[in-house]
């Protein structure tokens, strides 16, 4: 690989590329990524024959099972997964072919409050609304960064240059975060909120749109239930009464209110800072709430239920009826499942807590959790407890380490590519199949894996499974869920993802429905065009996306409204002195690209961010060492001196930490960083959906006098 540039033809990209995309190509070429399976006999790895390897672990998986059931299995999902051409259709055939009930995933420190109030809201957790940035007129971005995301829950081309049109057009960008970011930066408007405190402000925003006569539903009028409870809960929070605490004055606060109110195409988004905050669920439901207030639901520059070309199972899947939580409960904690998992935070404790059920063998597929999860400290001492880790993984990492079977994907360019999830957070119906770059030889692509751990897990012996009969069925099975019988349809896609991705194209709103929409699309059609298709707007109709109950809008559901209580109790204490927040850089993904050198070249990105006030307070100098301590535990980070935070905040990224004993990234360890997620305590939750707050948490940080 020599180059990897932008497609300038392509329908939807127009050639805009970031730089990890530029990057793909020392990403294949990294000699640190793994290409076979390893085998670990206690420190010392063996790289071993793929048969070798599945014979692991059908020895290290089938007495676990056998000894304590399959309660003492579990799995965790990475953020990887929802990206990959394999992964994201075929790692659910572990647990499903395992008999593995209860799973874990990046999802509980990520969107889960979004995914738990669209539930309540519109009747689907994935029923999310995005911004129609492309025409709005008014662009409230909270706790999101375009500018180091290009966008989350949003898939557009060049965001960060959308929001310098926007303003071109005349129209205004006003940013809400405790930290001036790059989006900031490019703003008309930044406005320095204390962390954890955006539900108060948007309550104060929902009154005076209320005061003031602001609240139009516009086209949603009859269409919205619970508007006059919402106002009602509302009428408490004025501007005066919050802006003491959230750090931004009544003064602020009103105007973007009436600036919601007098804009014609006004649009709130809420993101990451929104949901992984201690009132995640209160604070993104009232993105939601001030969305639907101003009529802008579905509305031109609104927020817009997408359409896309591929339909995502998620939608088939959804069932009319109000959301239920709850339904089991874990071990140790006690902790409520919400839409079927429970908080990441929880996973160490399963593991490290002897009892009946207690977790005994784990599979992780393309995550690192002990970088990425909360409390992280107790999670990377737990792995090592575990009787049986198979890691289904491209790199000896952080994590991995603590397997005892790695079982490595292969590279993105050895694969094809075709995109599900994005496409449900976008703007435009695109339709688009790459083929692989590099033949990956003999070498098994992640599905095969998936459906062998599966059987294996399930009581298979590893000689005896039938990857191609499993996989017939798994077939079968994704079809129905799109209503369709694959066994009556004809498809010469052959195993693996491609006949799935077929059923997904052809099911969705430009699909030919086998037969019932001529002229529609096919996966043989979409890769007639290897620029893509560009199949027009993505929008749904309000009527095609709910699934409440009533068949409306239900605005005011009662889990929401009851942990208002819990707001008002804490808007009573007084705020820590000092907290903590995450960060991300265009140049990083979360925490498996710091081996890529042209990722890492520059400036150290891994710094604690201190305001020259609180670095004063403490006798912090720019560059030094610092201990940074919280409840659950304590790193060491070089500071560095920044009025890019507001007072009482500091930022540290997550996703460093890297260089430990036995891990194998030879670029990253270079540049280790400190694991900002030892700093995140177990119990720091949303707790309506149980999301990690990994944002806002107190610390102290004092100069580091030890070497
Ligand atoms: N403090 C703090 N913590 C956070 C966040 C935060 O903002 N602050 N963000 C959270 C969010 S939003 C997320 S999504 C999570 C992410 O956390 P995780 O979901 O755990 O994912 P990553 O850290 O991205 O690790 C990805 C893993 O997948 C592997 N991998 C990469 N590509 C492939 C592939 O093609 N196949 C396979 N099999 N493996 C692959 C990598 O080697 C790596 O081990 O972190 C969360 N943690
Ligand atoms: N380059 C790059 N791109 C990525 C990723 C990456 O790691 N690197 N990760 C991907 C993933 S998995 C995800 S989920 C998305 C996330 O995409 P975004 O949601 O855009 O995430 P961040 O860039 O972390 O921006 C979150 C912002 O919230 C702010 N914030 C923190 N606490 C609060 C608070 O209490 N209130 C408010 N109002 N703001 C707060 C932070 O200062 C930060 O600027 O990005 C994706 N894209
Ligand atoms: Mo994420």
């Amino acid at each position: 690989m020599v180059r990897v540039r932008g497609d300038r033809d392509d329908v939807w990209s127009r050639g805009y590329l970031c730089p990890k995309g530029a990057a793909l190509g020392q990403l294949h070429h990294d000699p640190d990524r793994l290409r076979a399976p390893l085998v670990r006999d206690g420190s010392d790895w063996r790289e071993v024959s793929w048969p070798e390897a599945f014979q692991r672990c059908e020895e290290l998986l089938h007495p676990v099972v056998a000894e304590h059931g399959i309660e003492a299995v579990t799995a965790y999902m990475g953020n990887p997964n929802v990206h990959s051409y394999s992964l994201s259709r075929y790692s659910g055939a572990v647990p499903a072919l395992g008999g593995v009930t209860r799973i874990w995933s990046a999802g509980t420190v990520d969107q889960w409050p979004k995914n738990l109030v669209c539930a309540q809201l519109y009747g689907g957790a994935w029923s999310i609304p995005i911004p129609d940035v492309a025409n709005t007129d008014l662009f409230v971005v909270m706790g999101a960064n375009p500018h180091a995301s290009n966008g989350s829950i949003l898939a557009y081309p060049d965001l960060v240059g959308e929001l310098d049109r926007i303003r071109a057009r005349g129209g205004r960008v006003v940013v809400v975060d405790p930290r001036r970011t790059g989006t900031a930066e490019r703003a008309d408007e930044w406005l320095p909120i204390v962390p954890g405190t955006d539900a108060a402000l948007l309550l104060a925003v929902v009154h005076v749109l209320d005061a003031e006569g602001l609240v139009d539903l516009g086209p949603l009028a009859g269409r919205v239930r619970g508007v006059d409870e919402v106002l009602e809960a509302a009428r408490p929070y004025s501007p005066d009464s919050v802006a003491g605490w959230c750090g931004v004055s009544a003064e602020r606060i009103t105007a973007l209110a009436r600036q919601l109110g007098a804009a014609e195409r006004p649009v709130v988004y809420g993101r990451i800072g929104l949901c992984t905050q201690e009132f995640g669920t209160l604070a993104s439901w009232l993105v939601e709430v001030v969305n639907v207030l101003l009529g802008r639901l579905g509305a031109v520059g609104g927020a817009l239920f997408p359409r896309p070309a591929i339909a995502p199972i998620s939608s088939t899947a959804r069932r009319r009826g109000p959301v239920r939580t709850g339904r089991w409960r874990t071990r140790v904690r006690g902790a409520p499942e919400v839409l079927g998992q429970a908080p990441l935070s929880c996973l160490a404790e399963e593991i490290d807590t002897p009892g009946d059920g207690q977790v005994r063998a784990l599979v992780t597929i393309a995550g690192n959790p002990v970088l990425s999860a909360p409390d992280a400290g107790r999670l990377d001492a737990a792995l090592a407890q575990l009787d049986a880790m198979i890691s289904i993984d491209n790199y000896l990492n952080e994590t991995t380490r603590h397997a005892h079977v790695i079982l490595p994907g292969l590279s993105p360019l050895e694969q094809p590519h075709c995109d599900e999830a994005i496409w449900s957070f976008a703007l435009r119906a695109v339709a688009r199949w790459s083929p692989a770059v590099f033949d990956p030889g003999e070498r098994p692509h992640e599905w095969e894996i998936c459906l062998r751990l599966g059987a294996i897990l399930g009581g298979m012996p590893a000689d005896a499974v039938d990857v191609e009969a499993l996989d017939d069925e798994w077939y079968l099975a994704r079809a129905a869920r799109h209503g369709v019988d694959g066994a009556a349809v004809e498809s010469h896609h052959g195993n693996g993802p491609d006949r799935i991705v077929d059923v997904a194209f052809r099911t969705s709103a430009f699909g030919d429905g086998y037969g019932a929409r001529p002229g529609g699309i096919t996966l043989d059609e979409v890769r007639r065009h290897p620029h893509g298709l560009d199949l027009g707007p993505s929008s749904a109709d309000l009527d095609d996306v709910l699934r409440t109950a009533s068949g409306d809008i239900e605005l005011a559901h009662p889990d929401i409204l009851v942990d208002l209580d819990r707001l008002r109790a804490r808007m009573a204490e007084p705020h820590p002195p000092l907290v903590l927040i995450g960060r991300r850089h265009v140049r990083s993904n979360n925490s498996w690209m710091h081996n890529v050198p042209a990722l890492v070249r520059g400036r150290d990105r891994s710094t604690l961010l201190v305001h020259p006030t609180d670095a004063a307070t403490h006798g912090i100098v720019d560059g030094a060492r610092v201990r940074v301590t919280s409840a659950a535990g304590s790193v060491v980070a070089v500071a560095e001196i920044s009025d890019e935070v507001r007072p009482g905040v500091v930022s540290l990224p997550h996703g460093f930490g890297h260089g430990v004993p036995g891990t194998r990234t030879r670029v990253a360890a270079e540049r280790p960083g400190a694991n900002a997620n030892v700093l995140v305590p177990a119990g720091a939750l949303d707790v309506p959906s149980g999301n990690a707050s990994v944002n806002g948490v107190p610390v102290e940080v004092r100069p580091c006098h030890v070497p």
